[in-house]
């Protein structure tokens, strides 16, 4: 009898946890807590970390887990890494579900960087009104970046003022459209958009507004993937599941 756990917090880990309760198939999706409501799902959740790698080792092995999807956000690195030594450890399956990175398309003009510090250095320069489409958790390293005007979207109201002089705040969470990222980056004077190469749907309609709007996207590439059996599809997954069920794991 498998036992899933889904390492969650992406549309990808939502479509997989949907398409196994249509199933019937049992499973747990597991979220880090990041957000005050995490958007509910058709199987049962748990929420938090586990404590390290020792600490899912102890998990898989206390929760008897057969089957460990990594369906986590590419930028989600310490975990991944976290999932790949846990479950070689504990000899459980495992699979990463992740989605491909979007790559440039006529009409955008990207400047790609490899990392936060990059963004933050490819921002020097005279004010500019620039869409900070990065989330929460790394917002503060812009400060050395003071002069320009900056348009934040978080999932949840920060605890604390973010510490950059001149800036706004949507809350708001995705997946977004197109057609209302244009409306907020025009009411807003956008003149530059950063955002991580998170790849998927769920982020897509901001590179869309941008073509459109004709403005410049600074392209955040993502971390390195560890090592590991790895799909971009959910039918995947299934089958993976499907035929480590047949050989009775
Ligand atoms: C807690 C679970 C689903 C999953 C939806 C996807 C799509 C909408 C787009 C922008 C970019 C950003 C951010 C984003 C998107 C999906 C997906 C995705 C980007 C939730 C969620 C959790 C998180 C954590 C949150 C981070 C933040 C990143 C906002 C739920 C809504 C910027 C990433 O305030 C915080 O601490 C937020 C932290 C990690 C990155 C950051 O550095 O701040 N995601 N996002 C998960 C957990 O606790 O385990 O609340 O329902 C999930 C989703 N966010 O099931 O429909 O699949 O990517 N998430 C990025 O891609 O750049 C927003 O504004 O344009
Ligand atoms: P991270 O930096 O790779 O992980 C930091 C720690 O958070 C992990 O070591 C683990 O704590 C805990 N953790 C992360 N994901 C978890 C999960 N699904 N279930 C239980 N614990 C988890 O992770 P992150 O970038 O903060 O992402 C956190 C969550 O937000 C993930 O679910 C991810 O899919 C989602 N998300 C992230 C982004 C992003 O841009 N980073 C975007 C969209 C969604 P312990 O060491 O204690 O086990």
């Amino acid at each position: 009898m498998s036992n899933i756990l889904i390492l969650g917090g992406t549309t990808e880990a939502s479509a997989l946890a949907a398409a196994l309760a249509e199933r019937g198939t049992p499973a747990l999706l597991s979220y880090a807590g990041r957000t005050e409501k995490p958007r509910a799902q058709p199987v049962p959740v748990r929420v938090g970390g586990f404590g390290g790698i020792a600490g899912l080792v102890r998990y898989l092995r206390e929760e008897s887990v057969t089957h460990l999807v990594d369906a986590t956000h590419p930028f989600a690195a310490t975990m991944s890494e976290h999932a790949v030594a846990a479950a070689r450890e504990a000899g459980v399956e495992h699979i990463m579900l992740t989605r491909p990175p979007w790559t440039a398309a006529e009409g955008d003009q990207w400047t790609r960087v490899p990392d936060m510090a990059g963004a933050v250095a490819a921002l020097a320069g005279a004010a500019r009104r620039v869409m900070l489409a990065v989330g929460r958790m790394h917002v503060d390293v812009f400060a050395a970046q003071p002069q320009h005007h900056y348009l934040l979207r978080f999932v949840d109201m920060p605890d604390a003022v973010p510490q950059l002089p001149r800036h706004a705040l949507v809350v708001d969470r995705g997946p977004f459209t197109a057609e209302a990222e244009m409306h907020l980056m025009r009411a807003h004077g956008i003149d530059c958009v950063v955002s991580k190469n998170a790849g998927g749907d769920g982020a897509q309609a901001k590179l869309i507004a941008a073509r459109q709007l004709a403005l410049p996207v600074v392209m955040i590439e993502r971390p390195a993937c560890p090592a590991a059996l790895m799909t971009h599809e959910v039918a995947a997954v299934l089958q993976w599941l499907g035929h480590a069920a047949e050989r009775g794991v």
